[in-house]
């Protein structure tokens, strides 16, 4: 039996990665953070045999404790302040957890666990505003950050890869594109648009008020992308990959398809506000999922349409 650490495991992909391990027979661990709302905290992994630890990614006692006592062979580090606007307001501490937390995860495994192997939850914010000729991220494309988030992100990615080189450490990026399910949090722009286009369609709410509607996103599953990150880890060898579903679209799109599903006309109900913009944008994004589907075989098994009726479906359940 395999023994998995996950930071962040009460977040929407801590809680699809442990549902993934354990039903390959894995022994999960998680580090929880306190929170002061003690009943909330465990929403996602409540009914989950896994076992959890408290600690903080910036927290190095806490940290080298957990790793040094449950001395797994797979570390995921999905554990971060993954919220990009409220990273602006927050900039040292998404640094903090975001970058040195990366930084303490790692020194943590090359001195307590060094066969461990090392996954870590990067992501497209890293790219900014770059984007090859062709309208794609990819492996090769420059990365130039445009938010403490990114810049937090990028920094842990570098260390990554110094780590493997350095130290020999079976240490890898995921770097994923948004990925989404019905565990989103309801700050995030999916979750978002679903549950108050529902609550509209229910008779309970008037409008749905959002920042840049012009923003394109590449919209996955968590559930598949959870999937590749167990796939990156158990590669030979330690590498690189991008998850995305190669796909774009906007706010605008999401919006249209979601009320649209409803039988509402989304022009009537939205409405834009400049408290949900960012001093930076990140206009665009759609990446390039070649590698990890040639050499990993790793495929989605959702659609951007089928997820989203996923998520309808959900709320539809829950607002009566
Ligand atoms: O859902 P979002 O907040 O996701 P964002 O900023 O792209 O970040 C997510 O994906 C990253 C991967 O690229 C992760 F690393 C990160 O942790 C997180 O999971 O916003 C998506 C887009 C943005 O362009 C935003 O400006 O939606 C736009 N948007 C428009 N109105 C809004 C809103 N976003 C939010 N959260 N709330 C709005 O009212």
């Amino acid at each position: 039996m395999k023994t998995a650490l996950i930071t962040g495991i009460s977040g929407q992909d801590g809680s699809y990665l442990s549902e993934h391990l354990l039903s390959l027979g894995y022994e999960v661990h998680g580090m929880v953070r306190r929170h002061s709302v003690a009943e909330n905290q465990d929403i996602r992994i409540r009914n989950l045999n896994v076992n959890t630890h408290y600690g903080d990614l910036t927290d190095v006692y806490s940290i080298n404790r957990i790793v040094g006592e449950v001395q797994p062979d797979e570390i995921y580090n999905l554990g971060a302040m993954s919220h990009v606007r409220i990273s602006f307001d927050m900039p040292a501490f998404t640094l903090q957890t975001n970058a040195i937390g990366v930084l303490n995860m790692l020194e943590a495994t090359r001195t307590l666990a060094p066969k461990a192997r090392f996954y870590q939850a990067s992501s497209s914010e890293m790219f900014g505003n770059s984007v090859d000729p062709d309208g794609t991220q990819r492996l090769t494309t420059p990365m130039n950050p445009v938010s403490p988030y990114g810049c937090a992100k990028l920094l842990g990615f570098n260390l990554v890869r110094h780590y493997r080189n350095a130290y020999k450490l079976h240490a890898c990026n995921g770097i994923l594109f948004n990925h989404e399910s019905p565990r989103r949090g309801v700050n995030f722009v999916t979750n978002k648009v679903v549950r108050r286009a529902v609550e509209i369609y229910r008779g309970k709410e008037k409008e749905l008020v959002l920042g840049n509607l012009d923003s394109v996103r590449d919209w996955g599953h968590s559930k598949d992308y959870t999937r590749g990150m167990h796939q990156i880890v158990n590669h030979e060898i330690a590498d690189d990959f991008i998850i995305a579903s190669g796909e774009s679209r906007s706010v605008r799109d999401l919006c249209e398809l979601v009320f649209q599903r409803l039988g509402l006309d989304y022009l009537k109900f939205v409405r834009q506000d400049g408290q949900f913009m960012r001093p930076e944008e990140l206009k665009y994004l759609r990446g390039d999922a070649s590698k990890i589907k040639s050499v990993l075989r790793w495929s989605p098994e959702y659609t951007f349409e089928s997820m989203i009726e996923e998520m309808i479906t959900y709320w539809l359940d829950k607002i009566k």
